[in-house]
């Protein structure tokens, strides 16, 4: 204890010393953790028309109908409407909602995952994709300030890239 209060002090000292040789500008924000994140939306940003096996989603002619799943701490809190037909090239949103709506908010500390499908039928569906966040927060938070993420690609199995938005809030 007597010596980690010795530490203290010398690191008080220190800091008291060096506080006319501080260079920093005024106004510069002082990085903290965020409590939370709003997750906006959802861009379904590169994927192709086949598995990495080389098994075509649908068919040579027929292009997957992608949907995405958002699930928090384990529970489904967000899922779009099919694209219906998505030819691999253009990007596209996910954000009509069939399942919950947007903005999905992560607290510090809770998980965030993504699972992509392809809508075969009313009743089934294949997967084709999946990515999580053990911790959402710390993964888009770089403790520089930041008060939102824009596009940011996160990748899954399959070759398959989302870009995601959204707030961070302090
Ligand atoms: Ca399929």
């Amino acid at each position: 204890m007597r010596t980690t209060f010795l530490l203290s002090l010398f690191v008080l000292l220190f800091a008291s010393c060096d506080k006319d040789d501080d260079s920093s500008p005024a106004g510069t924000p002082t990085p903290t953790d965020p409590v939370s994140i709003s997750l906006n939306t959802i861009i379904l940003e590169e994927f192709t028309n086949v598995s990495s096996n080389g098994s075509f989603w649908d068919s040579a002619t027929n292009n997957p109908d992608p949907f995405i799943k958002v699930y928090k701490e384990g529970v489904l809190v967000f899922e779009s409407v099919p694209i219906s037909n998505a030819a691999p090239g253009p990007a596209y949103p996910l954000n009509t909602p069939s399942t919950g709506s947007m903005p999905v908010t992560i607290n510090a500390g809770q998980s965030l995952r993504f699972e992509l499908y392809d809508n075969d039928s009313e009743t089934s569906y294949q997967y084709m994709t999946s990515i999580n966040l053990t911790d959402a927060v710390s993964f888009i938070d770089n403790l520089d300030g930041a008060e939102s993420f824009t596009d940011l690609i996160i990748y899954g199995p399959n070759d398959i890239a989302l870009a995601i938005s959204g707030d961070i809030n302090y």
